[in-house]
């Protein structure tokens, strides 16, 4: 097996070339077995993920489409596109998939490309209330190309989107197309409401699943397709647990210029060895091991929300639906969101500092950090031990100016991850 067969001597060889990288990624390798990630748009791929993403496909130029490409030698490229977009559609349940974008933000990017011109509106969901860069902030080169009219959510409400106050938005703005999607919002959303504001302006429906990719395929989180969406979009690495990619989802009648939209309106040469991998990713993903896995981490979350809830947290909406949770750090223990991150980094716990709805305070030091159960549940961790967690969390955050204490909660977390083998190190 050319290309596979050497997978330890070739780790042996960059230890001699190169070892100022070597041991970077072993130091890697340590953090990430040593401590909790609770990132929510993180995870731990497959052993067989990063055995084709360093396959002798990243060799390969194939710009274009299977039978439809501008360079010659596609026999095996070709296969492995149409298995990763066979493996798409069937699982999502949709006509087309595209799989070459590259991540996320062109993934979205060309989206808007293929039905907008500059200038023209799009609803999407305001940054501080959960909504991605991507989905129209002022800082994004999408924002200043196209007028997005943002939306917010109700907090106080469990997070419930006046739908109301969106038909009016669409009424007074006529957008092209109605987004939803989220990188902050811990809850589920309602597509037909959605799709019956679009309907009422005539404009395309969008969402970005990226954050639940894995969530909607294992069939425990609603699928936007069931609701007559017409596009959507998914990066592969968060709850998929796949490689770094990202992928357009949609109807027949839009496949052909969501294709030209990504290539070549966007992009190059598509990175077949990750396509590879997307493809077995999503081939995992229709197993039913992977129905039980999307099951646990929408049980974990719900138990590190009580865990922390009744321990004195402050949580945005009150609660979760899926598989993140926005902790209120101010609220919860009178510090910032940037001191937060730190003082758990220091026990062991990687969290990111995020803002909560009309943060009052900079997006570098939020009023919040925010949590999810993915990468904690592909190591096999279950609700208790996401209350252990959640008691760490609210001690350490507490006790941060004791060393002793936040040592000791640090050897805890460490004790924690060694019966919890991280996949594939
Ligand atoms: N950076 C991703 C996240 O953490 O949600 C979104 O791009």
């Amino acid at each position: 097996m050319f290309g596979f067969r050497d997978a330890a001597s070739y780790r042996d060889q960059l230890q001699v070339a190169d070892p100022e990288i070597f041991d970077a990624i072993v130091g890697e390798e340590d953090r990430e077995r040593r401590g909790i990630e609770l990132i929510p748009s993180e995870n731990y791929t497959y052993p067989e993920v990063l055995s084709a993403l360093g396959s002798v496909l990243t060799n390969k130029y194939a710009e274009g489409y299977p039978g439809r490409r501008y360079y010659g030698g596609q026999k095996f490229t070709n296969r492995v596109e149409n298995l990763a977009r066979d493996r798409a559609t069937s699982l999502f349940r949709c006509d087309h998939a595209n799989v070459q974008p590259l991540s996320g933000s062109p993934m979205n990017q060309a989206v808007y490309l293929a039905f907008m011109k500059p200038g023209d509106t799009i609803l999407g969901m305001d940054l501080s209330h959960g909504g991605h860069l991507t989905h129209g902030s002022p800082v994004s080169h999408m924002g200043q190309l196209f007028d997005f009219v943002r939306y917010k959510t109700q907090p106080e409400h469990a997070g419930a989107i006046d739908f109301d106050a969106l038909h009016r938005l669409a009424r007074e703005h006529r957008p092209k197309i109605v987004l939803c999607g989220y990188t902050s919002y811990p809850r589920d959303y309602d597509y037909a409401e959605f799709k019956s504001v679009a309907d009422e302006v005539g404009a395309l429906t969008m969402a970005d699943i990226s954050h639940i990719g894995g969530l909607v395929a294992a069939g425990v989180m609603a699928n936007p397709f069931d609701a007559g969406f017409d596009l959507v979009t998914t990066t592969t690495h968060k709850s998929l647990r796949g490689p770094r990619a990202g992928m357009v989802l949609c109807r027949a009648e839009l496949a052909a210029a969501v294709d030209r939209s990504v290539f070549p309106g966007l992009q190059g040469g598509p990175h077949m060895n990750t396509i590879a991998a997307v493809a077995i990713t999503l081939k995992k993903a229709a197993e039913p091991d992977f129905r039980r896995y999307a099951e646990d981490v929408l049980r974990n979350a719900k138990a590190l929300a009580a865990g922390l809830l009744e321990g004195g947290g402050s949580l945005i909406t009150g609660g979760t639906d899926n598989h993140m949770l926005v902790l209120d750090s101010v609220a919860t223990c009178g510090i910032d969101g940037r001191l937060a991150e730190r003082t758990l980094d220091q026990v062991g716990i990687t969290t990111n500092k995020q803002v909560i709805p009309d943060d009052p305070n900079p997006p570098l030091r939020p009023s919040g950090i925010r949590l999810g159960s993915p990468a904690a549940t592909t190591r096999g961790m279950g609700p208790d031990e996401m209350r252990r967690i959640a008691t760490w969390i609210l001690e350490a955050l507490a006790a941060r100016e004791d060393d002793a204490r936040m040592d000791a909660i640090r050897a805890e977390v460490e004790g924690l991850c060694e019966g919890f083998p991280v996949p594939a190190i």
